[in-house]
């Protein structure tokens, strides 16, 4: 396996399904590193530290001692990441796909299947998260306003913005 199609795959494991190669995560996200290269075929610590030190978007930390491994953000099953709640800037983007545009105009940005809804500081980033759904839609999201309005936001230590849910009027499409 490549070191991108090992990422992919520990982002599975990590994120949503640890119970696909019979491990638990703790109530922080944490796996044992060495029940994990034990369970993934041809998975040995030195390319664990690669996808560690490598990855295109950081997606994983290992603990001080290298002894546990979790995924920064994305997960769908609850766990606590002891993500840092911050004030956001003015705006922050969301991309999703075209077709989604008139459900998200009427619902707001809903979690889905994630434990929070996921933003990015830049336009760009927003655009490759909307790629991989089909044409590439963006929203601005008026968080700092959201923020004055009480509403809670956190950055995940790779830098994705997170928050429960984005209700429709601090929304605003772009072009
Ligand atoms: C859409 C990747 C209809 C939402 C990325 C998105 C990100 C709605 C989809 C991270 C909706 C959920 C997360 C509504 C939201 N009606 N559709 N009311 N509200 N949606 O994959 O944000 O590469 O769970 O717009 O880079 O696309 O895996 O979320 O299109 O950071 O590390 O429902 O995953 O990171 O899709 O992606 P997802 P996402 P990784």
């Amino acid at each position: 396996m490549s070191l991108k199609s090992t990422s992919k795959f520990l982002s599975l494991i990590l994120r949503h399904k640890p119970q696909r190669i019979g491990i638990e995560l703790d109530e922080h996200g944490w796996a044992d590193v060495e029940e994990l290269i034990r369970r993934v075929k041809n998975l040995d610590f030195a390319t664990l530290e690669q996808i560690v030190a490598q990855d295109e978007k950081q997606r994983y930390s290992f603990s001080a001692d290298k002894k546990l491994i979790r995924a920064n953000q994305g997960h769908s099953i609850p766990v606590d990441v002891e993500l840092e709640e911050l004030e956001p800037p003015e705006i922050l983007y969301h991309g999703t796909s075209e077709s989604f545009g008139s459900s998200i105009n009427a619902q707001g940005l809903l979690k889905m299947s994630r434990l929070y809804v996921h933003l990015s500081s830049d336009v760009e980033t927003a655009e490759k998260v909307g790629r991989r759904h089909g044409k590439p839609k963006i929203f601005l999201v008026e968080s700092l306003k959201m923020f004055g309005d009480g509403y809670k936001f956190y950055r995940s230590v790779n830098g994705v913005w997170l928050t429960e849910h984005v209700p429709a009027k601090y929304l605003r499409e772009s072009f």
